[in-house]
């Protein structure tokens, strides 16, 4: 059977990352595309000179061309710029959306069938118009945002408790950004949801609240400690997950954002919602039901969307 193909467009922070933890999970052969000559070149080279110590095949290529992503399986897009203290995800608009144009011809005229995640910000914005731009099925283009948002809920979880992150699930819906949406009911300890582990004594809400707000404000909290740039580790591991649960067909329940066509009552936008991840991409939408206040902070999440979508329109009429 053939090597599978994983192109990343964009080969810096999170690009590097993905295309050393393809290969080391060994999903396929990576292509590394940048439009800065020799860096996807040397990021190439220097993770597969680690392949015979780490004991891998992928075979990693950097370039510049877009042809050589031809017939990609999976294309992660990273191209754009990344945040700097200061900046919201929001401050990337203008720049990104240039960069997503291109990014989406490429994609269109070279790697059509590729499932395509998008993970440039601001994210819910970009991957629609990374969509409209490729004009790729809606189901083959999705984008990476609520894996890393519960990721991060997840391990602060896991902190507060003292138990393995392993045995905490969580649940975060709504737009990438400051009005994410992370549900505390559907959150659990091995299935105990967090109102019961309060209940339990387990923890207080003032720390649960205060943890929510964490994890709302977690990208913000890395860039402020790095200081020239943004989170890519556990970004790029996010997205990794998605990769593999199309190429094997895992059909993982995972947070992602989606492009919705009626689905709670929404139409022609992408958010953070739950779906079937498998071979045929976005199989199916997870719809829960929400409460009065649940439903309240979904809709504030989903205007945020709106509101970058709508600027988007007003750079690029041709989206709108
Ligand atoms: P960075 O290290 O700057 O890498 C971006 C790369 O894109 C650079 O190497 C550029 O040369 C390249 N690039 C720019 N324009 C183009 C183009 N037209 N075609 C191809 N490549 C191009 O950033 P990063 O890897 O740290 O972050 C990448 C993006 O992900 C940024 O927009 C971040 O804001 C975003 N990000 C999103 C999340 C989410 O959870 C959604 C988390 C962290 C970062």
């Amino acid at each position: 059977m053939a090597r599978k193909k994983i192109a990343l467009i964009g080969a810096g922070m999170i690009g590097g990352t993905l295309a050393h933890l393809a290969a080391q999970k060994e999903l396929g052969d990576v292509v590394l595309f940048d439009i800065a000559e020799g860096i996807p070149e040397g990021k190439g080279l220097d993770i597969a000179e680690s392949s015979p110590v780490d004991g891998y095949d992928s075979r990693l290529k950097g370039t510049q061309d877009y042809k050589d992503i031809a017939d990609a399986d999976v294309c992660i897009v990273t191209a754009g710029v990344a945040r700097k203290p200061g900046m919201s995800r929001d401050d990337l608009l203008g720049i990104n959306l240039k960069v997503m144009k291109s990014v989406g011809e490429g994609i269109k005229a070279h790697a059509p069938n590729a499932l395509v995640i998008c993970i440039t910000n601001p994210l819910d914005a970009m991957v629609w118009a990374l969509q409209k731009f490729s004009g790729l099925p809606k189901e083959k283009v999705v984008g990476m945002a609520g894996i890393l948002d519960s990721a991060r809920f997840r391990y602060f979880l896991a902190e507060e408790f003292d138990v393995s992150v392993e045995s905490v699930t969580a649940f975060v819906l709504g737009g990438h950004g400051d009005t994410m949406v992370p549900l505390e009911r559907y959150s659990t300890v091995a299935g105990i949801p967090l109102p019961d582990l309060v209940e339990m004594g387990w923890t207080t809400q003032d720390k649960i609240n205060s943890i929510i707000d964490r994890t709302r404000k977690g990208g913000g909290e890395i860039v402020a400690l790095l200081k020239t740039g943004s989170a890519y580790y556990a970004p790029a591991a996010s997205a990794i997950q998605m990769a593999e649960s199309y190429l094997r067909d895992k059909k993982l329940v995972v947070p992602c954002a989606a492009y919705l066509s009626g689905e709670y009552g929404l139409n022609d936008l992408y958010v953070g919602v739950p779906i079937v991840l498998g071979s045929g991409g976005c199989e199916r939408i997870v719809q829960v039901n929400f409460t009065a206040e649940e439903k309240a902070m979904f809709e504030n999440s989903v205007g945020a969307v709106r509101e970058l979508m709508d600027a988007c329109i007003k750079l690029d009429p041709s989206l709108g």
